[in-house]
């Protein structure tokens, strides 16, 4: 049987341990895959969130996607990198989290993601949750409770 203290644990709203939208490394719909993989390289990440001007999710972008779409027959097609917009190669495939979602929610999808989006009450991009904060947060809570 699951423990009251687990519950409550597992109950905690994930808006405590999200990244916020200001402190996000991201591009725009529109930005060029050159400009995108910049942001990647500079940042060291290995995907970010694509937004628009209001703030809305779109895609993921990674430098996997971007180097997929620059892959000719014989060698990888550089001079591209200007041409192709994110918005063509992003992946459209996110799973997104509400601001009111439990823990619980989270520690389900972070095993096959990275990072998750958040979403606010608008629909409007909050920021991310990471797996290494889920992590902490998790052993936190193993290290300090007995039962
Ligand atoms: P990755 O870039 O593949 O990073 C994997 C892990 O490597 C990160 O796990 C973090 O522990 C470490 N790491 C990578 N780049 C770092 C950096 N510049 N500074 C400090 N640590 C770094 P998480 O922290 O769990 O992040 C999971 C994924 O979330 C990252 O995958 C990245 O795709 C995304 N992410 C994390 N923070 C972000 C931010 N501020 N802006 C945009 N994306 C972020």
């Amino acid at each position: 049987m699951i423990s009251t203290k687990k519950r409550t644990f597992l109950e905690t709203p994930i808006s405590d341990f999200i990244i916020p939208v200001e402190k996000v490394a991201h591009v725009l719909v529109g930005n060029s895959a050159e400009h995108a993989l910049l942001v990647l390289t500079k940042t060291g990440y290995s995907q970010v969130p694509v937004l628009d001007t209001n703030f809305h999710i779109h895609g993921l972008v990674s430098s996997k996607v971007i180097t997929e779409a620059i892959l000719g027959l014989e060698r990888i097609e550089y001079e591209k990198l200007s041409q192709i917009k994110v918005d063509d190669c992003m992946d459209r495939n996110v799973t997104i989290l509400k601001i009111d979602d439990t823990f619980q929610k989270a520690l389900d999808l972070v095993i096959n993601h990275a990072f998750l989006c958040v979403v606010d009450y608008d629909g409007t991009f909050a920021g991310i949750l990471t797996r290494r904060v889920i992590l902490k947060q998790l052993k936190k809570y193993i290290y300090q409770t007995s039962d």
